[in-house]
C-alpha cells in the first residue's frame, strides 16, 4: 500500500516519514543515487509499507526549493534573527540572507530579538532599512517571552529555519518555542556551536502547527552562480524600478542615466545601497577568479 508524508529526519540510508498515521521509518533504494538525488528532511514523500512502522521510498515530490547548508527542502521561512543589543546588527549578513530567500521563494522574517534591552538605534536602523522595503519585522524577546506570540503566529503551517549572527539568540528563541529541544544557549562560544552542528543531522521539529529546523550557518544556498547584473532583481525596493535605466545591463553604480541611483535617499535606504555596491564588486572578484 502506498502511503504519503513529509521526511522529518534522515540518518544513513533511513528516513522518518511523519504522516496522519503516524511515523514511519524508511529505507532509501539505490534508485535515488542512481538518479543524482537523495532525500532531505522536508521532502515530501510517497513509499511503500513492508510492516508494522517501516517502509520503502518510492518518489520525491517535486520540490519548491532545496537549501545546501542545511540540506532541506521545501522550506517556507527563514527567520532571520538581529540582536536590539548586542552583538551588532551584521547588516551585510541580512542583506544576503535575504536576496538567498527572494533566489529560493523563502519568505523572510526578520527578528529583532532582545527588545528587553533594546537599542533605539538600532531597531530604527532596522526598520528603515528592511520594514521600510516591505520585510516583516517582528521585535521580540526568548528571555521574557514579549511578541512570542507573533513568532509562533508566524511559523504555524510553515517549515522554518532559523539563522543569523552567533549569540543573537537563535538556541534561546528555539528553545522558548520547544524546551525540549533544550540546545546550548551562550553563543559566544561560536566554535564548540558550530562543531556541533556540523556533526549534527538536520532534523525538522513540530512546533507551533508548523516545524522548525535547527540553526544553518551563514549561507543556505551557493550563491557563486549569481551574475551581478541580476543581483538587483532581489532588492524589492530596486526591483520595480529597473526599467527606468538606459541600459539593461546597468548594475546601477557608475552607468549613465540610471533609473535607479536617483532613489538613493528616498525608496532606497543609502547604507542598504552602499552595501549593494560592496556585494556587486564581490560577486564581479568571485566571477573573475573562476575564469583565471
Ligand atoms: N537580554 C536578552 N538576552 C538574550 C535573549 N535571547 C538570548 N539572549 C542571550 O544571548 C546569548 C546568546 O544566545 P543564544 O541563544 O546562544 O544565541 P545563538 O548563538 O544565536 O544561538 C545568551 O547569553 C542568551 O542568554 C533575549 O531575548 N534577551
Ligand atoms: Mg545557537
Ligand atoms: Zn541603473
Amino acid at each position: 500500500m502506498e502511503y504519503s508524508g513529509r521526511i522529518i529526519k534522515g540518518i544513513g540510508s533511513f528516513y522518518t516519514v511523519k504522516t496522519d498515521e503516524g511515523e514511519f521509518v524508511c529505507k532509501a533504494r539505490g534508485k535515488f543515487r542512481k538518479i543524482g538525488t537523495s532525500p532531505v528532511p522536508g521532502d515530501l514523500v510517497t513509499f511503500e509499507v513492508v510492516e508494522d512502522g517501516k517502509g520503502y521510498l518510492s518518489e520525491i515530490l517535486p520540490r519548491k526549493n532545496l537549501l545546501i547548508r542545511p540540506a532541506v527542502a521545501n522550506v517556507d521561512k527563514l527567520m532571520i534573527v538581529m540582536a536590539a543589543s548586542l552583538p551588532k546588527p551584521d547588516f551585510s549578513l541580512t542583506d544576503k540572507l535575504l536576496v538567498q530567500c527572494e533566489i529560493a521563494g523563502i519568505t523572510p522574517v526578520i527578528i529583532l530579538n532582545k527588545c528587553d534591552e533594546q537599542d533605539e538605534e538600532i531597531r530604527e536602523a532596522v526598520l528603515s532599512q528592511y520594514a521600510s522595503c516591505g520585510y516583516a519585522v517582528l521585535s521580540l524577546s526568548a528571555e521574557t517571552g514579549e511578541g512570542m506570540d507573533a513568532l509562533k503566529a508566524e511559523i504555524k503551517d510553515n517549515i522554518c529555519c532559523f539563522a543569523g549572527q552567533s549569540a543573537v539568540g537563535k538556541s534561546s528563541l528555539m528553545n522558548a518555542l520547544a524546551p525540549e529541544l533544550s540546545l546550548a544557549v551562550g553563543g559566544l562560544s561560536e566554535k564548540t556551536d558550530r562543531g556541533r552542528h556540523t556533526t549534527r543531522h538536520a532534523e525538522l521539529w513540530q512546533v507551533c502547527g508548523g516545524a522548525m529546523l535547527d540553526t544553518p550557518g551563514f549561507s543556505l544556498l551557493d550563491t557563486a552562480e549569481l551574475e551581478p547584473v541580476d543581483l538587483c532583481k532581489y532588492y524589492p525596493e530596486m526591483r520595480e524600478h529597473l526599467n527606468q535605466c538606459r541600459f539593461p545591463e546597468c548594475v546601477h553604480i557608475t552607468e549613465p542615466d540610471c533609473g535607479v541611483k536617483p532613489l538613493i535617499g528616498s525608496n532606497i535606504h543609502p547604507e542598504r545601497y552602499s552595501r549593494y555596491c560592496k556585494f556587486v564588486e564581490e560577486l564581479k572578484e568571485k566571477r573573475r577568479h573562476k575564469y583565471d
